[in-house]
Formats: structure tokens, sequence, C-alpha cells
């Protein structure tokens, strides 16, 4: 938990820093875009997921992801996959920064999102609410669709139609 309140700290920092420095954070556009988000169905007997998704940049400054939370997971870290000795292993991130304009893909043999100790078994075809937390922009929320390890594969085939699963709040 203290990593929680830690964060949580830091967040409202942030906002009271990015409320008296940047004016025009309201008149703006949405700064950050995030498309062809999904989940990891539940693998039966298991309570981990990861999230997947392309995170855009649509502001003049970079942003710092932070975290995610869910009510689905109480603990999601940040997480990179890197090939070591012929293995693959999991490498936490405290933080992916995200220049101006640039686009930050979580994917599979990649960087991506990973859930602990996940309260329900996810089944395909529902929705669940994931929320990013960035240093110094808004924080976003989206619903993301579970995924099939079928439709986990035709999504990544089928990229380009893929870009309208974004939400702000
Ligand atoms: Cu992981």
């Amino acid at each position: 938990m203290n990593a929680l309140s830690l964060l949580i700290f830091l967040l409202m920092l942030q906002v009271n820093y990015s409320h008296a420095t940047d004016i025009n954070i309201e008149n703006t556009p949405a700064q950050i875009n995030v498309e062809k988000a999904y989940l990891r169905a539940s693998i039966p007997g298991s309570n981990i997921s990861a999230a997947y998704m392309t995170i855009v940049n649509n502001g003049e400054k970079t942003v710092t992801l932070l975290g995610a939370s869910s009510n689905i997971s109480p603990r999601i870290e940040i997480h990179q996959n890197t090939m070591k000795n012929n293995m693959m292993r999991m490498r936490k991130m405290e933080i992916i920064s995200i220049k101006a304009k640039e686009r930050i893909a979580l994917q599979p043999s990649g960087i991506h999102l990973m859930l602990f100790d996940v309260t329900k078994p996810l089944q395909p075809q529902q929705e669940v609410e994931l929320t990013l937390h960035f240093s110094n922009s808004e924080p976003v929320s989206l619903q993301v669709p579970i995924f099939s390890p079928i439709q986990e594969k035709s999504a990544q085939k089928s990229d380009e139609q893929h870009s309208h699963m974004q939400h702000h709040h």
C-alpha cells in the first residue's frame, strides 16, 4: 500500500502543479489517446493478466506513464519483456516516458501492463475499466475489452481498423 499512497500523493502534487502552470490544459484537445487496448482473458487457475494498447502523446511535452489502476486488480505493474540467454524475462519498469507526438505500443513481445491478483476470471466479450495515471497529464480511463487468444491474433492482424477504442474523462 505504501507505493500506492506515494503514487496518489505524487498525482495530487502533479495535478496542483499542472493547474498552476499550464493555463491552456482545459482548452486543448485530448493530449493522450489510447488505441487498440485489450486485456488478455484469464487462463483457468491463474489470477494474472496483461493489458496491451498503443498510447499516443498528441501534446507538445513529454508525458510519463506512472502506472495504471483498475477495480479488478490491486496491483498493476509496467513490465518489459527482455530476452536473456534465450529466456524471456519480465522486468519491472517504474515509468514510461512518451515524448511529444510519439506513440508507444504495449504489445506481447515488449512492454505491457501486468495485472496481479485479479479478483474475477476475465472472460472474452466482457469489458474492464482501466485508468492510466500520468505525471503531467490528466488520468485516462478506458473500457478495455477482454480478448481470447484467437481475438488477440486477429486484432494484431487488423491493427489499422481498431483505432476507435478510446475514451477520455
Ligand atoms: Cu509482465
